[in-house]
């Protein structure tokens, strides 16, 4: 088995936002492969999609997450629960604003909460 180097770093990183941010084609793209479903249409990815980013100086899993929204309905309520799981595993979590729409206020929400175990980046 080979030595993993003493520098070497690994955690989680959650991309979240508003439906249609643009979370899934970022990881997509970060990961060169076409792994999450991208579509005009919100709410399309409902569940989390792990993609594993590899190199020689670190491991990223990147966890792609349903759009931040106020759950109506059972599977909405089951999404953010996702969002929520998500949330508490990342080390660091990637915050994704549509510059072309209104800041909503979920997004400031989430820029206020900056968990102190984890670190905010918005995008
Ligand atoms: N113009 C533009 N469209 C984008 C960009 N990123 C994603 N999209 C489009 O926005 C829509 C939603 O993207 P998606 O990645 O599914 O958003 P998600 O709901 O946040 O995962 C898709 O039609 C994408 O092609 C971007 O940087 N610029
Ligand atoms: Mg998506």
């Amino acid at each position: 088995m080979q030595d993993i180097p003493k520098e070497f770093r690994a955690g989680y990183a959650a991309l979240i936002g508003r439906p249609n941010a643009g979370k899934s084609t970022l990881m997509n793209s970060l990961l060169d492969i076409k792994l999450s479903i991208i579509s005009p249409r919100p709410q399309t990815t409902r569940r989390r999609v792990f993609g594993i980013l590899n190199s020689d100086a670190a491991q990223i899993v990147f966890i792609d997450t349903p759009g931040l929204l106020k759950p109506k309905y059972k599977l909405q309520k089951k999404m953010m629960e996702y969002v929520d799981t998500a949330l508490n595993d990342a080390d660091l979590l990637l915050l994704l604003i549509d510059v072309t729409a209104k800041i909503h206020p979920q997004d400031i929400d989430l820029k206020k909460m900056n968990p102190k175990k984890c670190r905010l980046f918005c995008c």
